[in-house]
């Protein structure tokens, strides 16, 4: 995807991530502006007003001033530049240097200055050098991120001394290891960054350096007296079979370095050529997130929770769908993780909540209360606290009308707090179900001390539970665990009525599932009530 983008294009861009996709930008005086392309949604680069140049006077009053300090300051890396209509934003970006690249002030200005020490920085740009000569010339070679897995316990233990001797023994050790055909050198405090050769591991460097890795680990470190067993993770990339430019290298390689840190001590990941696509775009998600809510753009949908024993509709779960401008309708799934990662999940819960209540106000109040889902985030003091103090405000739907549905996850994080938040929340006349029951960190000692009212069994243990015995015991336990609690219990996921009958056999209380209806918006959810009672 770099091909419409020349190597010294890409040498002084600017990124920036904007409604429209991430654009770069490049200024390549301290006089214009010049607008590139945008990496888009499909994930292509496209030239974009084929390099309109800017004059930076046109840019907008006050921005070519902003503009020009942040140039006379040498471009620190980011740089918030105010929504600006010759460029096409209408809301503030903000501009990011491309790591390694200079290109206002030119290298030899660079060069004139202070010599960072090695340990302190002045390995990375070697590193970059490097890198960016590779690339030039179309060398193959594997940019590698090492990190020691107990490092923060041993600098928080012995101190920082003692923590960078172990970095530079393991750096000495592989080096020792790569025979020499490596140049390494500390990246963050607690990462190594390599580069080496890729001729002798071609087809699985990730084993070849796991070995290598190995191998550097099996002796202990010795330091000030105290011997040190470690382990370690390593994040690789290989140019040009997984990317194509410096940048990417670097970004594909923490990918992967991150992705290793969540495996097995001593993992050695290889960054996929999908992923850097997949970090862009949830990333373009997570701005567009923050849209689509000023937008209006994510719509609750509701579906019936019938009860067992009579039929009737008894409850709604409210399942929150995205109207995205540019994909079209989008499911939980593909967002709330995203949401959840960037921190904004309890704007989207108040979001959602806010539509419900508007919802409502327009059609009137439901004959039953609506289960909403929390996330875990939610189920901390201080967005509680603000989820809480909304729904005192006018408007806002009356706590009695609503179950909040968490994980058994959620619950078990921390038990003590989450028990205290949940009393609130119920003494409020909120109900509280436990939700995916079965999946998460059960605890039983929590079923018996949370404030709770019911739990909703797992799809994965209906599906099949007229037909497989061991589910068909699972769930009768659950359900017999439930009453022995005074819990009542709801099964999701119900799609046939011989799996409908099996549960009302069992006892299961109430059932949710396209057996009854799929979620649906509020005004079809009160026709499909209104018409069920009409034929009733
Ligand atoms: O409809 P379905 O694809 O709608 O939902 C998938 C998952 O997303 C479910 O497990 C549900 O709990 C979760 N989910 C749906 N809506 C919301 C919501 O508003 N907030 C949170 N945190 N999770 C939701
Ligand atoms: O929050 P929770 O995991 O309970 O969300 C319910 C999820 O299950 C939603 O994604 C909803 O769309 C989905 N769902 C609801 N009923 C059925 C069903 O009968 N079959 C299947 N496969 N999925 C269902
Ligand atoms: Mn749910």
């Amino acid at each position: 995807m770099d091909d419409c983008i020349t190597p010294a294009l890409r040498a002084l861009s600017i990124e920036a991530v904007t409604k429209r996709g991430i654009v770069l930008w490049s200024l390549p005086s301290s006089d214009a502006f010049v607008f590139h392309s945008v990496f888009t949604r499909d994930g292509q680069a496209r030239p974009l007003d084929a390099d309109r140049t800017i004059p930076l006077d046109e840019v907008g009053p006050g921005h070519e001033q902003a503009i020009r300090d942040w140039v006379a300051a040498g471009c620190h890396d980011t740089f918030a530049l105010p929504a600006c209509p010759a460029l096409g934003t209408t809301r503030p970006v903000y501009l990011r240097r491309l790591p390694g690249h200079w290109p206002i002030r030119g290298t030899a200005e660079l060069d004139a200055g202070p010599r960072l020490d090695f340990w302190e920085g002045g390995f990375r740009r070697l590193l970059i050098d490097r890198l960016t000569e590779a690339v030039r010339s179309g060398k193959p070679m594997t940019l590698g991120l090492v990190t020691i897995r107990s490092f923060a316990f041993v600098r928080d233990g012995a101190g920082h001394a003692v923590a960078q001797a172990v970095m530079s023994d393991l750096r000495e050790r592989l080096i020792v290891e790569f025979g020499g055909d490596i140049d390494i050198g500390p990246f963050h405090s607690d990462v190594l960054a390599f580069v080496t050769g890729a001729a002798d591991c071609e087809s699985h460097p990730e084993e070849t350096i796991r070995q290598h890795l190995a191998n550097a680990l099996g002796a202990p470190f010795e330091i000030d007296c105290m011997s040190y067993r470690l382990s370690a993770n390593a994040g690789i990339a290989q140019f040009p079979e997984d990317c194509a430019s410096v940048e990417d290298l670097l970004r594909a390689a923490e990918i992967a370095l991150d992705r290793a840190k969540h495996s097995v001590p001593d993992a050695v990941v290889r960054c996929r050529r999908t992923w850097l696509e997949e970090a862009k775009g949830s990333l373009l998600l997570a701005v567009d997130i923050y849209s689509g809510m000023a937008e209006n753009d994510f719509e609750p949908f509701i579906q019936p929770i019938v009860d067992l024993a009579t039929g009737e509709p008894v409850a709604g779960e409210v399942l929150i769908r995205w109207h995205h401008p540019v994909e079209g309708v989008l499911l939980p799934d593909r967002f709330i993780p995203i949401a959840e990662r960037h921190g904004l999940i309890t704007d989207l819960t108040l979001n959602l909540l806010r539509q419900l209540a508007r919802g409502i106000r327009e059609h009137g109040l439901p004959p039953h209360r609506l289960s909403v889902n929390l996330s875990a985030t939610d189920l901390t003091p201080g967005s509680m606290r603000r989820i809480l103090n909304d729904m005192d405000n006018e408007g806002a739907l009356p706590p009695e009308l609503l179950t909040f549905e968490i994980t058994e996850t959620a619950i078990a994080t921390e038990p003590e707090v989450a028990r205290t938040l949940l009393a609130e929340v119920r003494a409020r006349g909120t109900k509280i179900a436990i939700d995916d029951f079965g999946m998460g960190y059960s605890s039983f000692s929590s079923l018996a001390v949370m404030p709770l009212d019911y739990l909703k069994i797992d799809r994965c243990f209906v599906d099949g539970v007229d037909r497989y015995d061991e589910r068909r015991r699972l769930v009768s336990a659950i359900c017999a665990m439930s009453a022995a609690f005074g819990l009542t219990t709801v099964a999701e996921g119900v799609e046939t009525t011989a799996v409908a009958e099996t549960l009302r056999a069992i006892g299961t209380t109430g059932a949710q599932g396209y057996l009854y209806a799929k979620p649906m918006p509020i005004d079809r959810y009160y026709a499909w009530l209104n018409d069920r009672r009409r034929s009733a």
